[in-house]
């Protein structure tokens, strides 16, 4: 089974957020055909989007799988389902939000998935944990979150211990 390296971001502003991504962590290293590399740090971040709603919590995991991006979508959203996640607002507060941050080095554009996630460059709260796991990442264009990192909006990040 050919197996690939992937990297979640979790995020969440309501309901216990640290509570929220420890229980999602745990779920995560629990789906199948799948291994838990790394976990990062949390960090706390001013919410992207709507203003009138609480802090997020972040973080980002690495993954070792042997599913397809699709199916792991389909885990992803498996999880926020059983975390209760509703939609009702773009980028507005949930208890849950599992993003597919990178494959491999795969690019994938269709309608149920992007890949890279399209606002992962433009992120402090994804840019800073995925660098935390591997200072080294770069995205399949080559570009290096390092340098994303330094150019990207400041979200006041706070993290946790
Ligand atoms: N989708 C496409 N590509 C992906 C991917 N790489 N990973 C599709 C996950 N899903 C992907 O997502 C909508 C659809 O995107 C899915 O059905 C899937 O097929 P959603 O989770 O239902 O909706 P959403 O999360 O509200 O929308 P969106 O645009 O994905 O929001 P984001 O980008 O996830 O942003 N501020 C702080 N500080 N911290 C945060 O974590 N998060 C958001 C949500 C906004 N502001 C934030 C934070
Ligand atoms: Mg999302």
């Amino acid at each position: 089974m050919t197996r690939v390296r992937a990297y979640v971001g979790l995020g969440s502003n309501l309901a216990d957020p640290l509570n929220q991504l420890a229980s999602a962590i745990v779920e995560l290293a629990r789906m199948p055909a799948t291994t838990l590399i790394a976990q990062s740090p949390f960090y706390r971040s001013l919410p992207v989007g709507p203003p009138d709603q609480p802090d997020f919590i972040n973080g980002a995991v690495c993954l070792q799988t042997g599913l397809d991006a699709h199916r792991l979508l389909d885990q992803l959203q498996a999880i926020e389902r059983l975390h209760q996640r509703r939609r009702d607002s773009r980028w507005g507060p949930r208890t849950l939000d599992l993003d597919l941050l990178l494959f491999g080095d795969q690019t994938i554009s269709d309608a149920r998935l992007t890949v890279p996630h399209r606002e992962l460059v433009n992120r402090d709260f994804v840019l800073q944990p995925l660098l935390d796991l591997e200072p080294s990442l770069v995205l399949p264009d080559s570009r290096a979150l390092a340098e994303l990192r330094r150019c990207c909006p400041d979200n006041q990040l706070q993290r946790l211990s």
